[in-house]
């Protein structure tokens, strides 16, 4: 599964800390109409997420601690282990994703294309599995996975 990384440009003061920066558009592939953060997490071995989104696509940022990011296309898992302010990792829509292995004072910063829509969530595995066969058979393309 091919993952989209986005390495924020750094600028190093030395002793004086770095400064990172996003621009709609150069960095991030998309407008953002969003911005939320995920903190304060005290039983760390729990897990967020477990849905995918019909249209929002998002870029997730650690920038405390560290975090497990994984991503399923359906067909396809990946691990991503986050701990770094400025590198961000492309959540695009109808990938079914969750957080996991939370280091103490992890802060997670996520960038939307869109507003707030719990209509645009799928929080079921067989619908999410269901949602993108009945789209890849509407573009032609065979389902990816069939439910057990
Ligand atoms: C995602 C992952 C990475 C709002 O009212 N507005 C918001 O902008 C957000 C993000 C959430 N909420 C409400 C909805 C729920 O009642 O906050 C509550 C917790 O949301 P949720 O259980 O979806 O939280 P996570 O951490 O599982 O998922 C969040 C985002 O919701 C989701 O879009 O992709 O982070």
């Amino acid at each position: 599964m091919e993952i989209e990384y986005i390495n924020l440009p750094i600028i190093d003061f030395e002793e004086k800390g770095k400064l990172s920066f996003m621009e709609t558009g150069k960095d991030i592939p998309f407008e953002i109409k969003r911005i939320y953060y995920i903190y304060d997490i005290e039983e760390l071995n729990i897990k967020r997420g477990y849905h995918a989104h019909k249209t929002l696509k998002q870029v997730i940022f650690c920038l405390n601690g560290n975090f497990t990011l994984e991503l399923d296309n359906g067909l396809e898992k990946e691990e991503i282990f986050l701990d770094k302010p400025n590198k961000g990792v492309l959540i695009d829509s109808n990938i079914w994703h969750n957080m996991k292995n939370f280091s103490k004072n992890v802060v997670i910063m996520v960038v939307a294309s869109d507003y707030y829509d719990e209509n645009d969530y799928i929080r079921n595995y067989n619908e999410f599995i269901e949602y993108i066969n009945k789209k890849n058979n509407a573009r032609g393309i065979v389902g990816v996975k069939t439910l057990d």
